[in-house]
């Protein structure tokens, strides 16, 4: 598939993934869900990967919501059907076995702020505003966000930004535990990149273990201790445990990835 609203760039094991429409402050349309959801199946060899980083082209988002332009068009089943694909992307998103960072460089509302929460781990530079603004237009948050933004700021902070639609800062996401780094616009993508950097020196299979084993608490369909369990067994059985057990009694630094 031709990328016309995505830049991907793949660089020593770690791809950025730009959403790129600055005009629109990289509102999500029809086009980038389509695009987000190729890249997060057949455009990208993961297995190649040590990490993803998502952010926003221009200096003012990260991205502002889904594309309000396209609503006009959407009955009921348009819009259970637009909701549900953006569902799926995202569930590709959180559910990626190797890490995937949103680096928010300004505005993160609406759709833009649930494809955020659907990467493992947020950081932010110091002009970020986050937001779910969709009350506002007579709606709710399509993407997940009712979901997720409990489960990152717990029921009382959720139901009020999601009722008021109100903005929060950096400052404020990160005492929310929306975001666990704030920086510099400049530091951002380098603070991003020394993550996936850091978590690209342990065993990549735990790592994997470690996303799916924890995003199995949020999924009730499945016991998340029963999983644990059972990934630890096979991690214990595993080449890297051997690696990484080996090097801690030859006082040495484990080699994970030949
Ligand atoms: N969709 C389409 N265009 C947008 C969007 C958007 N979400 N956000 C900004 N733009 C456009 C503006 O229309 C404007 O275009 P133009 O230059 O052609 O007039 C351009 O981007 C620049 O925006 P502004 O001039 O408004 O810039 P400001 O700095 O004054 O304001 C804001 C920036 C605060 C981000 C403002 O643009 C804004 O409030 N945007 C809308 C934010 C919003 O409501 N987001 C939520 C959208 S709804 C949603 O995300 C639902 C997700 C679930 C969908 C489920 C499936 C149906």
């Amino acid at each position: 598939m031709e990328l016309k609203t995505l830049l991907l760039e793949i660089k020593e094991g770690i791809a950025t993934i730009t959403i790129n429409r600055p005009k629109a402050m990289n509102a999500i349309n029809d086009r980038v869900m389509e695009e987000v959801g190729y890249v997060f199946s057949e455009g990208m060899d993961l297995s190649q990967l040590k990490g993803i980083i998502i952010t926003g082209a221009g200096e003012k988002a990260f991205i502002a919501g889904a594309d309000i332009t396209e609503f006009t068009a959407l009955d009921v089943k348009g819009g259970y059907d637009k909701s549900a694909f953006g569902h799926k992307v995202f569930d590709r998103i959180e559910n990626c076995p190797v890490p995937v960072i949103a680096a928010i460089n300004g505005y993160s509302l609406g759709g833009g702020n649930e494809l955020a929460m659907a990467c493992h781990i947020r950081i932010c530079s110091d002009n970020a505003r986050f937001g779910q603004p969709e009350v506002n237009l007579g709606l709710i948050p399509g993407f997940g966000g009712t979901q997720r933004m409990v489960q990152y700021l717990g029921k009382g902070r959720a139901m009020e930004l999601l009722l008021t639609g109100d903005m929060i800062d950096a400052v404020k996401a990160l005492e929310y535990g929306l975001v666990t780094h704030v920086t510099s616009s400049e530091e951002l993508m380098p603070v991003a990149t020394k993550l996936i950097s850091k978590i690209a020196s342990k065993g990549p299979k735990a790592v994997a273990g470690i996303i799916k084993t924890v995003n199995a608490y949020f999924d009730n369909t499945t016991n998340g201790f029963v999983k644990e369990m059972n990934f630890f067994g096979e991690a214990m059985g595993g080449d890297e445990s051997k690696e990484g057990v080996a090097a801690f009694l030859e006082k040495r630094k484990p080699e994970f990835r030949k």
